[in-house]
């Protein structure tokens, strides 16, 4: 098979003091991070549609980016040399895993038969080149973004056809992902939201969302599939507002609609941040619900106000992001995936090489980092210092559930003006985290 990168081999670990832009500098899959690889720890993916479907068109300007495909124009004849890549560059990286779009993989046809058979076809490729390799497939998704027919939603749109025609889209997807043995199917709510509520009944849209859910979940259970099904929050952005905002806002639609048992939650770090959190406080709200099960590893741009999906190169958000994977005991059958794109004008295809390397080592930085911090408990005990006064006397009968209002006036009325705080100390906690990213990583 013809080579579409020759210019790159096989990516190797060199350490920090490499100046070689095909290494890398703290990624060594081989290396332990407390008795686990780190290959295992970090799961990484590559995700197909930025690095392979993504041609660096913006709102102002067509694509720059140059592709080896370039040179084909049959629709068919693209994708398949874009499977082929993936896999080569998969294998170059030594990264385990990837996630797609249907729509990423193969064109669309005159009608749905026609596109479900594209969809085949290129399947069968990926499951052979899946073959001889390591490669899994983190998780497969529907696109139902892209097209005209759901510009007033998918699940959530008022159109009945549009609702069947993506139940359609779904079924076929979640069918492919078994068939390629994927560990997780992810609904991310493309444009389940709205731009109005002057035309929209959103009670009725949010139940449509809960009953199609209800529908893939049965038929996931008919083809037994056994992957973990995500649904992926972001507040805004294609629509003016997105039912999924937030951990918070996912969290209360699935426990509303008993549908918690069934899903987990694929944080994204540039979702957090465009809803006004901090990428960790995501992880750790799924975390602490026992919902944190994948994730899409980015970072945004704190000047801007949309998903810029750049590779993820800031350290502090990548060991405050494995601290929280780590207490979580890792990502079970989840993994990061760099839901991720390189810049317009880093438009050559080595870009993509150096793009993946950098993220990839600031989270193999990012884990030791947390993993020592952890393990210290610096922070763990410092926290847990800080509410200790709910550990004995009122304050365990609080924990208890054995007291009420009446018995903590008392107390209140008791301590007439003696009441004493602590230092939240947060600026010494903030020296720590940089010590151990400097200093123990
Ligand atoms: C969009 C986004 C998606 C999902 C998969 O912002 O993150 O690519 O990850 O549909
Ligand atoms: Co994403």
């Amino acid at each position: 098979m013809a080579e579409h990168f020759p210019d790159v081999a096989k990516i190797e670990y060199e350490g920090p003091e490499s100046k070689n832009p095909l290494a890398f500098r703290y990624y060594n899959p081989e290396e332990t991070v407390g008795g686990k690889s780190m290959r295992d720890h970090l799961r990484f993916s590559v995700a197909y549609w930025h690095t392979f479907t993504g041609e660096g068109v913006d709102p102002f300007g067509t694509g720059t980016m140059e592709r080896p495909w370039h040179e084909l124009s049959d629709p068919m004849e693209v994708a398949r040399a874009r499977v082929d890549a993936n896999f080569e560059m998969l294998y170059k990286l030594g990264v385990p895993f990837f996630c797609f779009h249907d729509r990423d993989v193969a064109p669309e046809g005159q009608n749905l038969a026609q596109t479900n058979r594209n969809l085949d076809e290129i399947v069968q490729r990926i499951k052979e080149n899946m073959q001889g390799s390591d490669v899994e497939l983190l998780w497969g998704t529907a696109n139902m973004f892209f097209h005209p027919r759901f510009m007033h939603g998918a699940a959530t749109t008022c159109n009945v056809d549009v609702f069947a025609y993506a139940a359609a889209q779904v079924k076929k997807a979640m069918e492919v992902t078994k068939e390629l043995g994927g560990s997780n199917y992810v609904f991310w709510g493309g444009r389940e939201g709205y731009e109005t509520l002057l035309n929209t009944d959103m009670q009725l849209e949010l139940e449509h969302l809960a009953k199609f859910l209800r529908m893939a979940v049965d038929y996931a259970k008919e083809i037994g599939f056994e992957g973990q099904l995500l649904i992926e929050p972001k507040p805004k952005e294609p629509t003016k507002h997105q039912y999924d905002y937030d951990v918070a806002a996912v969290l209360g639609f699935l426990y509303s609609t008993g549908l918690d048992e069934h899903f987990k939650i694929n944080v994204e770090a540039n979702h957090a941040t465009l809803a006004g959190h901090t990428f960790q406080h995501e992880l750790q709200l799924a975390r602490i619900h026992g919902k944190l099960g994948s994730v899409d590893a980015n970072q945004g741009d704190e000047l801007l106000g949309w998903d810029t999906d750049q590779f993820p190169t800031n350290l502090y958000y990548s060991t405050l992001a494995m601290y929280e994977i780590l207490k979580n005991g890792g990502l079970g059958s989840g993994g990061l995936n760099f839901d991720a794109k390189v810049r317009r004008p880093s438009f050559k295809p080595e870009d993509m090489f150096y793009a993946h390397i950098a993220g990839m080592d600031t989270f193999a930085k990012g884990l030791k980092a947390a993993y020592a911090l952890l393990s210290d408990g610096d922070l763990e005990s410092f926290v847990s210092q800080r509410y200790s006064s709910f550990r004995d006397g009122i304050g365990r009968r609080i924990e208890d559930g054995s007291i009420g209002f009446h018995e903590l006036e008392e107390h209140a009325l008791s301590l007439e003006d003696g009441i004493e705080n602590e230092s939240g100390r947060q600026e010494w906690l903030e020296t720590i985290v940089n010590q151990y990213i400097l200093e123990k990583s």
